[in-house]
């Protein structure tokens, strides 16, 4: 009985594996998703077009902030889980100097919640700090014809992936600062191909369920 009893555990605690869910995917390529609002718009995505690792590239339109607010994507009635993880398509515009570049430093931020995940630089014009991720473009996209452009995909950064989430809601801010942060034609930043992903914690099934009642059912008869 013990040995059966062990078998029922182990097949529950199987059923308990969480399963990853897309719960919000945009490549602003229909419009400005309902979920975010704030600071910035839609602009074509002009030089980075293409762009990208294979299936997860520039297309169309992106979302580009020139100023200091933030870009807020908020999404409520997330199923329930465990971990959530962030992707998109992040691109330094213009004459971004890095900290120790002048006038520095620019700063491009995420944060998650209100908690600060990314905090990232690109000497564009100035400078030779460079976030160190996967960079996809390097080149003069458009916008100010004077500066080159450079962008990465964050679709696999440590640092925004399998974060311990288990709220119902999530707020992702995203916005510049830094005393050298000139903004408009001089320093801004755009997303595409922006994707969250939450770990999934399933329900039981009705077969967990079956399992559990005949546990119970070996209990009582002891
Ligand atoms: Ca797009
Ligand atoms: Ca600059
Ligand atoms: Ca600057």
């Amino acid at each position: 009985m013990k040995t059966f009893a062990a078998l029922v555990v182990v097949s529950l605690a199987g059923l308990a594996n969480a399963q990853p869910t897309q719960v919000f995917y945009s490549n602003f390529d229909s419009g400005q998703p309902a979920e975010l609002s704030g600071a910035g718009g839609l602009e074509s995505v002009f030089g980075f077009a293409g762009a990208g690792n294979t299936g997860d590239t520039f297309t169309g339109n992106l979302w580009r902030n020139d100023g200091w607010s933030m870009t807020t994507l908020t999404l409520t009635n997330l199923p329930a889980h465990d971990s959530v993880s962030v992707g998109f398509l992040l691109a330094f515009i213009d004459s971004w100097d890095s900290t120790n570049g002048s006038p520095a430093p620019d700063w491009f931020n995420l944060d998650i919640d209100g908690t600060n995940f990314l905090q990232l630089t690109s000497a564009n014009a100035s400078g030779n700090v460079i976030y160190g991720g996967d960079q996809i473009y390097w080149g003069g996209a458009g916008w100010n014809g004077s500066w080159w452009d450079r962008a990465f995909d964050m679709g696999n950064e440590s640092l925004i992936q399998n974060i311990p989430h288990t709220a119902s809601s999530l707020t992702l801010d995203f916005y510049a600062s830094g005393g050298g942060y000139q903004g408009g034609i001089d320093e801004s930043f755009a997303i595409d191909n922006l994707d969250v992903i939450v770990n999934v914690v399933p329900a039981p099934t009705a077969a967990g369920l079956v399992l559990a009642g005949a546990l119970a059912s070996l209990r009582r008869r002891r």
